[in-house]
């Protein structure tokens, strides 16, 4: 078998042949038991504690607080979602990717147009990335037998923002993404969980500094303090997740949602490390015509049908139908109100 570091060096070559911009590799501790507070001694200082005990403090806080509004499924095991070693028991590394998916086209502006977040005017992330950590997955069988390994994108159990930083490929930013110094807000992530013992990166650093921009940029004050995020005040939860009627939305956020229908990006598109960023070389990434210049009057006259053909392998079909034309229903108000129509 190769040296421990000629085989991380292989592993990576391999994920960026496939395709992946951003590739680390974190340290996953040792498995504990229990990650809540000790019933013994003085408790530690958080910055001390392994990485897993760390994750499990800032989410339950963070359900405590209500912030993940109706997405219950958050509040399912966070010992689990904290601790790679729960979901893969022997996980000691995890490899963490990262897709870009900057494109250098500019969202329509006119009138009447809705607007939808960059991560989903191309086809869906999810099947894109999991089908090639499926490839890395069987590469890492060849080259190490023994191996156990899982792969998740996004929807498993794990806190992939937090492991990307420590896999050195970008920072929790302010307004709780992960931003790179190459390439700004805009990589997608996945990881494998393995059971191998790899070299792993130095975790990264923060640069946000002094800097509060995206916090300044949110409509809605979603993002309460530095790294927290409120989730029931955000536009892109209250447009992809919450399900229910505009009558369930308060008029204020129905108003501060303007003419987003699908996600939001203000918060990022406002990032200086955004200065480097390069059009992605992923096909899969370009945006259609519909999702680029989303004219509201068309969708509002969509029917259910109509809806699931255009939205076949986009990760729009997320909101539902129903949620969609929700979306669109504010976005149309809120454009006739901001030109004096109504
Ligand atoms: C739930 C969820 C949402 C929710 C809640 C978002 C949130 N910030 O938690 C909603 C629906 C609002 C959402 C929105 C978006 N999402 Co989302 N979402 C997720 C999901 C499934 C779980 C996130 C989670 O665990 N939240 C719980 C909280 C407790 O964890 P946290 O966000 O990590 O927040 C903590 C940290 O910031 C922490 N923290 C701060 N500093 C540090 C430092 C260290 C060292 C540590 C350990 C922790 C830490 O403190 C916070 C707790 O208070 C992940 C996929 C996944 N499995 O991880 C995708 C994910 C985070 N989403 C993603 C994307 C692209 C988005 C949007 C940009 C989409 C859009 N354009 O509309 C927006 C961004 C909104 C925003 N400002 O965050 C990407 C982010 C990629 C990236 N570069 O960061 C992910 C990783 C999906 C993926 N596989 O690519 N999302
Ligand atoms: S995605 Fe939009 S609403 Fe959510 S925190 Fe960022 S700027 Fe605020
Ligand atoms: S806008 Fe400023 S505070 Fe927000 S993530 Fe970027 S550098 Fe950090």
């Amino acid at each position: 078998m190769a040296s421990s570091s000629t085989l991380v060096h292989l592993i990576k070559a391999h994920a960026q042949s496939l395709g992946f911009d951003a590739v680390g590799i974190a340290r996953v501790p040792h498995p504990s038991s229990d990650l809540g507070p000790s019933a013994h001694g003085p408790t530690p200082s958080p910055d001390s504690l392994p990485l897993p005990h760390r994750l499990w403090r800032r989410l339950t806080h963070w359900l405590e607080q209500r912030f993940h509004g109706t997405m219950t499924w958050m509040e399912r095991d966070p010992q689990r979602r904290s601790d790679p070693t729960k979901v893969l028991p022997g996980c000691q590394s995890m490899i963490v990717v990262g897709m870009n998916y900057y494109t250098d086209h500019v969202a329509d502006e006119s009138q009447h147009a809705g607007r939808i977040a960059r991560y989903a005017w191309g086809k869906d992330y999810h099947d894109l990335m999991i089908s090639r950590l499926k490839l890395l997955e069987a590469y890492l069988h060849d080259q190490i037998p023994e191996i156990q390994t899982k792969s998740y994108v996004d929807t498993g159990p794990v806190m992939e923002k937090a492991w990307a930083q420590e896999a050195g490929i970008g920072w929790i930013g302010k307004h709780t993404n992960l931003v790179s110094t190459d390439y700004g807000s805009w990589l997608l992530l996945g990881e494998i969980l393995t059971t191998s013992e790899l070299e792993a990166d130095e975790p990264a650093i923060d640069l946000c500094e002094s800097c509060t921009l995206c916090i300044q940029a949110c409509p809605t004050n979603a993002i309460v303090e530095p790294y927290q995020l409120d989730a029931e005040r955000c536009i892109s939860f209250i447009t992809i997740e919450h399900r229910g009627a505009a009558t369930d939305i308060e008029p204020d956020l129905q108003k501060k949602m303007g003419n987003r229908i699908f996600g939001c990006d203000d918060c990022l598109d406002i990032c200086p490390f955004n200065v480097n960023a390069q059009p992605t070389h992923e096909p899969h990434f370009q945006p259609t015509s519909w999702t680029l210049h989303p004219q509201l009057p068309h969708l509002a006259s969509l029917n259910e049908e109509e809806f699931r053909t255009m939205t076949k392998g986009s990760p729009t079909r997320r909101a539902k139908y129903q949620g969609f034309q929700r979306n669109v229903e504010i976005a149309r108000k809120n454009s006739s109100l901001h030109s004096g129509n109504s």
